[in-house]
Protein backbone atom coordinates (compact mmCIF):
# COMPACT_ATOMS: atom_id res chain seq x y z
CA UNK A 1 0.00 0.00 0.00
CA UNK A 2 2.89 2.50 1.06
CA UNK A 3 5.06 1.36 -2.08
CA UNK A 4 2.12 1.76 -4.07
CA UNK A 5 1.27 5.44 -3.22
CA UNK A 6 4.85 6.12 -3.27
CA UNK A 7 4.80 5.34 -6.68
CA UNK A 8 2.18 7.27 -7.51
CA UNK A 9 3.36 10.35 -5.58
CA UNK A 10 6.58 10.13 -7.94
CA UNK A 11 5.03 9.78 -11.00
CA UNK A 12 3.18 12.72 -10.59
CA UNK A 13 6.42 14.81 -9.81
CA UNK A 14 7.38 13.20 -12.96
CA UNK A 15 4.40 14.11 -15.05
CA UNK A 16 5.06 17.95 -14.04
CA UNK A 17 8.44 17.85 -14.48
CA UNK A 18 9.59 20.44 -16.91
CA UNK A 19 13.38 19.21 -16.66
CA UNK A 20 14.78 21.81 -14.89
CA UNK A 21 11.05 23.18 -12.90
CA UNK A 22 8.08 21.78 -12.21
CA UNK A 23 4.43 23.14 -12.99
CA UNK A 24 2.00 22.95 -10.10
CA UNK A 25 -0.46 20.97 -12.25
CA UNK A 26 -0.44 21.14 -16.69
CA UNK A 27 -3.30 23.19 -17.41
CA UNK A 28 -4.25 25.31 -14.94
CA UNK A 29 -0.81 26.75 -13.85
CA UNK A 30 1.47 26.24 -16.65
CA UNK A 31 4.96 27.77 -15.25
CA UNK A 32 7.24 27.89 -12.13
CA UNK A 33 5.59 28.96 -8.62
CA UNK A 34 7.75 30.12 -5.76
CA UNK A 35 6.86 27.99 -2.52
CA UNK A 36 4.82 25.11 -4.81
CA UNK A 37 8.41 24.92 -6.60
CA UNK A 38 10.61 24.57 -2.95
CA UNK A 39 7.83 22.23 -1.16
CA UNK A 40 8.38 20.10 -4.26
CA UNK A 41 11.92 19.99 -4.40
CA UNK A 42 11.19 18.22 -0.81
CA UNK A 43 9.27 15.52 -2.52
CA UNK A 44 12.25 14.94 -5.72
CA UNK A 45 14.56 14.72 -2.99
CA UNK A 46 13.30 11.63 -1.74
CA UNK A 47 14.22 9.95 -5.14
CA UNK A 48 16.70 12.21 -7.03
CA UNK A 49 18.68 14.70 -5.57
CA UNK A 50 20.20 16.04 -8.26
CA UNK A 51 17.04 17.45 -9.34
CA UNK A 52 15.47 18.61 -6.20
CA UNK A 53 18.11 20.99 -6.14
CA UNK A 54 17.67 21.92 -9.77
CA UNK A 55 14.43 22.92 -8.88
CA UNK A 56 15.43 25.38 -6.05
CA UNK A 57 18.09 26.51 -8.14
CA UNK A 58 15.86 27.49 -11.36
CA UNK A 59 13.49 29.57 -9.14
CA UNK A 60 16.95 31.70 -7.44
CA UNK A 61 18.35 32.05 -10.90
CA UNK A 62 15.47 34.32 -11.72
CA UNK A 63 15.76 36.44 -8.03
CA UNK A 64 15.65 40.15 -8.65
CA UNK A 65 19.08 42.35 -8.18
CA UNK A 66 17.28 43.92 -4.67
CA UNK A 67 16.79 40.38 -3.33
CA UNK A 68 13.23 39.59 -4.25
CA UNK A 69 12.24 36.10 -5.69
CA UNK A 70 9.03 36.58 -7.88
CA UNK A 71 6.25 34.29 -7.32
CA UNK A 72 6.13 33.31 -10.57
CA UNK A 73 8.51 32.53 -13.24
CA UNK A 74 7.12 32.49 -17.00
CA UNK A 75 9.41 30.18 -18.33
CA UNK A 76 7.47 29.50 -21.87
CA UNK A 77 4.59 31.06 -23.08
CA UNK A 78 1.51 29.43 -22.16
CA UNK A 79 -1.76 31.61 -22.82
CA UNK A 80 -3.87 29.05 -20.45
CA UNK A 81 -3.25 31.08 -17.19
CA UNK A 82 -4.40 34.68 -16.60
CA UNK A 83 -2.68 37.41 -15.76
CA UNK A 84 0.74 36.51 -17.88
CA UNK A 85 3.56 38.18 -18.22
CA UNK A 86 1.92 40.70 -20.25
CA UNK A 87 0.22 41.97 -17.45
CA UNK A 88 3.13 42.16 -15.33
CA UNK A 89 5.07 43.82 -17.55
CA UNK A 90 8.08 43.43 -15.59
CA UNK A 91 10.97 44.25 -17.88
CA UNK A 92 12.63 40.88 -16.95
CA UNK A 93 14.63 39.07 -19.90
CA UNK A 94 12.66 35.89 -19.06
CA UNK A 95 9.65 37.35 -17.37
CA UNK A 96 8.20 37.14 -13.80
CA UNK A 97 5.64 38.47 -12.15
CA UNK A 98 6.74 41.36 -9.31
CA UNK A 99 5.40 40.26 -6.55
CA UNK A 100 6.60 37.45 -4.06
CA UNK A 101 5.41 34.19 -1.86
CA UNK A 102 5.94 32.41 1.31
CA UNK A 103 10.02 32.09 1.96
CA UNK A 104 10.30 27.93 2.50
CA UNK A 105 13.79 27.36 0.92
CA UNK A 106 15.45 28.57 3.93
CA UNK A 107 13.65 25.52 5.81
CA UNK A 108 13.73 23.59 2.97
CA UNK A 109 17.40 23.30 1.96
CA UNK A 110 18.49 22.95 5.59
CA UNK A 111 15.93 19.71 5.58
CA UNK A 112 17.55 18.67 2.12
CA UNK A 113 21.26 19.05 3.70
CA UNK A 114 20.28 16.97 6.81
CA UNK A 115 18.63 14.21 4.90
CA UNK A 116 20.88 14.46 2.09
CA UNK A 117 22.66 11.15 0.52
CA UNK A 118 25.19 12.99 -1.23
CA UNK A 119 26.10 15.28 1.38
CA UNK A 120 29.28 16.75 -0.85
CA UNK A 121 26.93 17.58 -3.38
CA UNK A 122 23.98 19.11 -0.46
CA UNK A 123 27.49 20.80 1.05
CA UNK A 124 28.11 22.58 -2.92
CA UNK A 125 24.62 23.75 -3.67
CA UNK A 126 23.87 24.96 0.06
CA UNK A 127 26.55 26.95 -0.12
CA UNK A 128 25.65 28.57 -3.38
CA UNK A 129 22.12 29.29 -2.27
CA UNK A 130 22.63 30.52 0.78
CA UNK A 131 23.36 33.96 0.59
CA UNK A 132 20.57 34.26 -2.57
CA UNK A 133 18.75 33.32 0.30
CA UNK A 134 19.50 35.53 2.80
CA UNK A 135 19.29 38.23 0.67
CA UNK A 136 15.73 37.17 -0.35
CA UNK A 137 14.79 37.37 3.66
CA UNK A 138 17.07 41.01 4.36
CA UNK A 139 14.34 42.23 1.37
CA UNK A 140 11.52 41.01 3.37
CA UNK A 141 12.58 42.85 6.00
CA UNK A 142 14.08 46.41 4.77
CA UNK A 143 10.86 46.27 1.97
CA UNK A 144 7.97 44.90 3.96
CA UNK A 145 8.88 46.10 7.17
CA UNK A 146 9.83 49.64 7.38
CA UNK A 147 9.38 50.60 10.95
CA UNK A 148 11.02 47.69 11.71
CA UNK A 149 8.20 45.97 13.91
CA UNK A 150 9.75 42.57 13.45
CA UNK A 151 7.23 41.41 11.54
CA UNK A 152 6.44 41.58 7.39
CA UNK A 153 3.83 42.57 5.45
CA UNK A 154 2.28 40.95 2.14
CA UNK A 155 0.84 43.66 0.17
CA UNK A 156 -1.35 41.44 -2.41
CA UNK A 157 -3.27 38.65 -1.40
CA UNK A 158 -1.36 36.29 -3.95
CA UNK A 159 1.31 37.02 -2.10
CA UNK A 160 0.03 35.04 1.14
CA UNK A 161 -0.19 31.86 -1.37
CA UNK A 162 -3.48 31.80 0.56
CA UNK A 163 -5.08 34.43 -2.12
CA UNK A 164 -9.77 34.09 -1.19
CA UNK A 165 -8.58 33.51 2.48
CA UNK A 166 -11.46 35.21 4.81
CA UNK A 167 -8.55 37.04 6.26
CA UNK A 168 -8.21 39.30 3.30
CA UNK A 169 -12.03 40.40 2.91
CA UNK A 170 -12.10 43.53 4.91
CA UNK A 171 -8.67 44.81 3.56
CA UNK A 172 -9.60 44.05 0.13
CA UNK A 173 -12.80 46.02 0.24
CA UNK A 174 -10.89 48.63 -0.10
CA UNK A 175 -8.80 48.45 -3.21
CA UNK A 176 -10.30 50.26 -5.39
CA UNK A 177 -11.29 48.74 -8.46
CA UNK A 178 -11.51 52.20 -11.13
CA UNK A 179 -9.31 51.54 -13.90
CA UNK A 180 -8.88 47.91 -14.33
CA UNK A 181 -8.42 46.90 -17.65
CA UNK A 182 -10.94 44.33 -19.05
CA UNK A 183 -9.67 40.23 -18.47
CA UNK A 184 -10.92 37.23 -19.28
CA UNK A 185 -10.06 34.82 -16.78
CA UNK A 186 -7.77 31.59 -17.22
CA UNK A 187 -8.74 29.30 -14.15
CA UNK A 188 -12.28 28.90 -14.42
CA UNK A 189 -12.11 27.40 -17.58
CA UNK A 190 -9.76 24.26 -15.96
CA UNK A 191 -11.14 24.37 -12.42
CA UNK A 192 -15.10 24.58 -10.91
CA UNK A 193 -15.83 28.02 -10.49
CA UNK A 194 -17.37 27.65 -7.70
CA UNK A 195 -13.74 26.71 -6.33
CA UNK A 196 -12.19 29.84 -7.02
CA UNK A 197 -12.23 33.31 -6.08
CA UNK A 198 -14.72 35.25 -7.51
CA UNK A 199 -14.73 38.13 -10.23
CA UNK A 200 -15.08 40.51 -7.66
CA UNK A 201 -11.75 39.71 -5.84
CA UNK A 202 -9.84 39.08 -9.46
CA UNK A 203 -10.76 43.03 -9.87
CA UNK A 204 -9.31 43.72 -6.56
CA UNK A 205 -6.02 41.51 -7.91
CA UNK A 206 -5.52 42.98 -10.73
CA UNK A 207 -6.09 46.59 -9.66
CA UNK A 208 -3.33 46.23 -6.90
CA UNK A 209 -0.64 44.70 -10.01
CA UNK A 210 -1.51 47.28 -12.50
CA UNK A 211 -1.11 50.19 -9.76
CA UNK A 212 1.88 47.77 -8.82
CA UNK A 213 3.57 47.82 -12.35
CA UNK A 214 2.51 51.74 -12.66
CA UNK A 215 5.11 52.47 -10.07
CA UNK A 216 7.74 50.42 -12.02
CA UNK A 217 7.94 47.45 -9.61
CA UNK A 218 10.06 49.42 -7.34
CA UNK A 219 9.71 47.97 -3.55
CA UNK A 220 11.40 50.90 -2.05
CA UNK A 221 7.64 52.91 -3.32
CA UNK A 222 5.56 49.33 -3.21
CA UNK A 223 4.38 49.02 0.58
CA UNK A 224 3.66 52.51 1.80
CA UNK A 225 1.04 52.72 -2.13
CA UNK A 226 -0.42 49.72 -1.18
CA UNK A 227 -3.62 50.10 0.34
CA UNK A 228 -3.60 46.22 0.63
CA UNK A 229 -0.88 45.55 3.61
CA UNK A 230 -1.48 43.17 6.03
CA UNK A 231 1.22 41.19 8.54
CA UNK A 232 0.12 37.50 8.30
CA UNK A 233 1.30 35.50 10.95
CA UNK A 234 1.70 32.10 9.30
CA UNK A 235 3.35 34.24 6.68
CA UNK A 236 5.80 35.62 9.23
CA UNK A 237 5.79 31.53 10.76
CA UNK A 238 7.44 30.59 7.34
CA UNK A 239 10.24 33.64 7.06
CA UNK A 240 10.90 33.51 10.75
CA UNK A 241 11.31 29.17 10.50
CA UNK A 242 13.33 29.73 7.43
CA UNK A 243 15.66 32.65 9.27
CA UNK A 244 16.32 29.70 12.08
CA UNK A 245 16.96 27.18 9.96
CA UNK A 246 19.46 29.57 7.81
CA UNK A 247 21.00 30.52 10.52
CA UNK A 248 21.45 26.73 11.50
CA UNK A 249 22.94 26.25 8.49
CA UNK A 250 25.14 28.97 7.96
CA UNK A 251 27.03 27.77 10.64
CA UNK A 252 27.48 24.59 9.81
CA UNK A 253 28.90 26.41 6.37
CA UNK A 254 31.10 28.52 8.09
CA UNK A 255 29.47 31.72 7.69
CA UNK A 256 28.43 33.45 10.63
CA UNK A 257 27.80 36.62 9.96
CA UNK A 258 24.61 35.18 8.10
CA UNK A 259 23.96 32.89 10.90
CA UNK A 260 24.01 35.86 12.94
CA UNK A 261 21.78 38.19 11.09
CA UNK A 262 19.04 35.27 10.24
CA UNK A 263 18.88 34.65 13.68
CA UNK A 264 18.41 37.93 14.93
CA UNK A 265 15.69 38.23 12.54
CA UNK A 266 14.18 34.63 13.95
CA UNK A 267 14.50 35.96 17.37
CA UNK A 268 13.07 39.43 16.71
CA UNK A 269 9.98 37.96 14.65
CA UNK A 270 9.36 35.86 16.94
CA UNK A 271 8.79 38.16 19.73
CA UNK A 272 6.77 40.15 17.62
CA UNK A 273 4.56 37.50 17.05
CA UNK A 274 3.03 37.55 20.80
CA UNK A 275 1.12 41.09 19.13
CA UNK A 276 -0.68 38.60 16.72
CA UNK A 277 -2.16 36.26 19.37
CA UNK A 278 -5.83 36.33 20.55
CA UNK A 279 -6.89 35.00 23.86
CA UNK A 280 -10.45 34.47 23.31
CA UNK A 281 -9.54 32.72 19.79
CA UNK A 282 -6.78 30.93 21.24
CA UNK A 283 -4.61 31.07 17.93
CA UNK A 284 -3.16 33.96 16.20
CA UNK A 285 -4.68 36.60 14.06
CA UNK A 286 -3.68 38.36 11.09
CA UNK A 287 -3.05 42.31 11.54
CA UNK A 288 -4.17 44.78 8.76
CA UNK A 289 -1.45 47.51 9.16
CA UNK A 290 -3.45 50.17 7.82
CA UNK A 291 -5.86 50.64 10.52
CA UNK A 292 -3.37 49.24 13.42
CA UNK A 293 -6.05 46.32 13.76
CA UNK A 294 -5.97 42.39 14.34
CA UNK A 295 -7.89 41.08 12.02
CA UNK A 296 -11.16 39.30 13.51
CA UNK A 297 -10.82 36.26 11.87
CA UNK A 298 -10.21 32.67 12.54
CA UNK A 299 -7.90 30.89 9.60
CA UNK A 300 -5.26 28.42 8.96
CA UNK A 301 -2.89 31.44 8.82
CA UNK A 302 -2.85 31.93 12.55
CA UNK A 303 -2.48 27.75 13.27
CA UNK A 304 0.40 27.80 10.37
CA UNK A 305 2.24 29.86 13.16
CA UNK A 306 3.46 26.64 14.50
CA UNK A 307 5.86 26.13 12.11
CA UNK A 308 7.70 28.75 14.05
CA UNK A 309 9.32 27.90 17.24
CA UNK A 310 6.88 29.86 19.44
CA UNK A 311 6.34 29.54 22.92
CA UNK A 312 5.30 25.98 24.29
CA UNK A 313 1.86 27.02 25.75
CA UNK A 314 1.24 28.88 21.86
CA UNK A 315 2.00 25.65 20.32
CA UNK A 316 -0.11 23.47 22.88
CA UNK A 317 -3.23 26.00 23.08
CA UNK A 318 -3.15 25.68 18.61
CA UNK A 319 -2.91 22.21 19.38
CA UNK A 320 -6.36 22.01 21.25
CA UNK A 321 -8.26 24.07 19.02
CA UNK A 322 -7.00 21.83 16.10
CA UNK A 323 -8.56 18.77 17.77
CA UNK A 324 -11.79 21.19 18.62
CA UNK A 325 -11.94 22.14 14.63
CA UNK A 326 -11.51 18.17 14.53
CA UNK A 327 -15.32 17.95 15.84
CA UNK A 328 -16.40 19.81 13.27
CA UNK A 329 -14.26 18.69 10.43
CA UNK A 330 -13.68 14.92 9.23
CA UNK A 331 -10.39 15.76 7.82
CA UNK A 332 -8.06 18.45 9.28
CA UNK A 333 -6.98 20.99 9.20
CA UNK A 334 -9.92 22.89 7.57
CA UNK A 335 -8.18 26.46 5.99
CA UNK A 336 -11.22 28.21 8.08
CA UNK A 337 -13.15 27.47 11.12
CA UNK A 338 -16.22 25.45 10.09
CA UNK A 339 -18.16 27.23 12.47
CA UNK A 340 -17.65 30.75 11.31
CA UNK A 341 -20.67 31.93 9.04
CA UNK A 342 -18.11 32.50 5.91
CA UNK A 343 -16.73 28.99 5.85
CA UNK A 344 -17.01 27.24 2.65
CA UNK A 345 -15.66 24.03 2.22
CA UNK A 346 -15.26 24.00 -1.26
CA UNK A 347 -14.00 27.57 -1.81
CA UNK A 348 -10.19 27.23 -2.17
CA UNK A 349 -8.51 28.92 1.14
CA UNK A 350 -11.72 29.39 2.35
CA UNK A 351 -12.49 26.36 4.26
CA UNK A 352 -10.80 23.81 2.31
CA UNK A 353 -7.57 21.62 3.62
CA UNK A 354 -4.27 22.21 1.61
CA UNK A 355 -1.79 18.97 2.68
CA UNK A 356 1.35 21.37 2.17
CA UNK A 357 -0.40 23.79 5.20
CA UNK A 358 -0.88 20.04 6.91
CA UNK A 359 2.78 19.35 6.51
CA UNK A 360 4.37 22.85 8.00
CA UNK A 361 1.70 22.40 10.67
CA UNK A 362 2.79 18.80 11.79
CA UNK A 363 6.31 19.31 11.41
CA UNK A 364 6.15 22.69 13.91
CA UNK A 365 3.51 20.91 16.50
CA UNK A 366 5.85 17.76 16.10
CA UNK A 367 9.07 20.10 17.59
CA UNK A 368 6.85 21.27 20.40
CA UNK A 369 5.64 17.81 21.16
CA UNK A 370 2.08 17.88 20.67
CA UNK A 371 2.67 14.13 18.82
CA UNK A 372 -1.75 13.50 19.09
CA UNK A 373 -2.90 16.25 17.00
CA UNK A 374 0.35 15.80 14.31
CA UNK A 375 -0.50 11.93 14.10
CA UNK A 376 -4.66 12.83 13.31
CA UNK A 377 -3.44 15.75 10.62
CA UNK A 378 -1.08 13.01 9.26
CA UNK A 379 -3.94 10.31 8.81
CA UNK A 380 -6.20 12.91 7.78
CA UNK A 381 -3.87 13.93 4.89
CA UNK A 382 -3.13 10.31 3.91
CA UNK A 383 -6.82 9.60 4.49
CA UNK A 384 -7.80 12.34 1.28
CA UNK A 385 -4.69 11.05 -0.98
CA UNK A 386 -6.89 7.32 -0.42
CA UNK A 387 -9.98 8.57 -0.96
CA UNK A 388 -9.83 11.35 -3.75
CA UNK A 389 -6.06 10.96 -5.44
CA UNK A 390 -3.66 14.14 -5.42
CA UNK A 391 -5.70 16.91 -5.78
CA UNK A 392 -4.98 20.54 -5.08
CA UNK A 393 -7.07 20.99 -1.82
CA UNK A 394 -10.02 18.70 -0.25
CA UNK A 395 -13.32 19.23 1.50
CA UNK A 396 -12.51 18.85 5.21
CA UNK A 397 -16.69 17.42 5.51
CA UNK A 398 -16.50 15.10 2.47
CA UNK A 399 -12.98 14.90 1.26
CA UNK A 400 -14.20 16.24 -2.62
CA UNK A 401 -11.38 16.81 -4.43
CA UNK A 402 -10.90 20.79 -5.25
CA UNK A 403 -9.15 22.70 -7.69
CA UNK A 404 -6.69 21.09 -9.91
CA UNK A 405 -6.07 17.15 -10.23
CA UNK A 406 -2.46 15.91 -10.43
CA UNK A 407 -0.83 18.16 -7.82
CA UNK A 408 2.73 17.86 -7.50
CA UNK A 409 3.13 19.86 -3.92
CA UNK A 410 0.43 17.77 -2.82
CA UNK A 411 2.40 14.59 -4.05
CA UNK A 412 5.75 16.07 -2.62
CA UNK A 413 4.11 16.22 0.63
CA UNK A 414 2.56 12.66 0.48
CA UNK A 415 6.67 11.50 0.46
CA UNK A 416 7.68 13.97 2.90
CA UNK A 417 4.98 12.04 5.64
CA UNK A 418 5.40 8.36 4.03
CA UNK A 419 9.19 8.92 4.90
C1 LIG B 1 -1.84 32.70 -7.83
C2 LIG B 1 0.16 27.51 -7.63
C3 LIG B 1 -0.49 28.61 -6.80
C4 LIG B 1 -0.16 28.48 -5.29
C5 LIG B 1 -1.03 29.38 -4.42
C6 LIG B 1 -2.47 29.15 -4.79
C7 LIG B 1 -2.70 29.40 -6.28
C8 LIG B 1 -2.38 31.28 -7.91
C9 LIG B 1 -3.71 31.29 -8.62
O1 LIG B 1 -1.90 28.53 -7.03
O2 LIG B 1 -2.44 30.77 -6.56
O3 LIG B 1 -0.52 32.69 -7.37
O4 LIG B 1 -3.73 31.69 -9.80
O5 LIG B 1 -4.73 30.91 -8.05
O6 LIG B 1 -3.32 29.93 -4.01
O7 LIG B 1 -0.79 29.11 -3.07
O8 LIG B 1 1.19 28.78 -5.09
O9 LIG B 1 -0.17 26.25 -7.12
Amino acid sequence: MKHALIAQAEQVLRRNDRGTYTVPTHGLYPFQWNWDSVLSALGFAHFDEARAWTEIDTLFAHQWEDGMVPHIIFHERDEGYFPGPDVWSTGRAVPTSGITQPPVAGFAVRRMVDNAKDKDLATQRARALLPRIHAWHRWFFNSRDPEASGLVAIIHPWESGRDNSIDWDAALARVPTEGVEPFTRRDIQHANPAHRPTHAQYERYIWLVQTFRSLGWDNTKLHDASPFRVVDPGFNAILIRSCADLAELAEQLGEPEIAKQSRDFATRGIAALEKLWSDAHGQYLCLDRSTGELIDSPSIGGLLAAFAAVPTERAAAIARRIDKLGDAAKFLVPSHDPSAPEFDDLRYWRGPVWLIVNYMIADGLSTAGQHATVERIIADSLALIHESGFAEYYSPITAEPCGGAHFTWTAAMVLEFLA
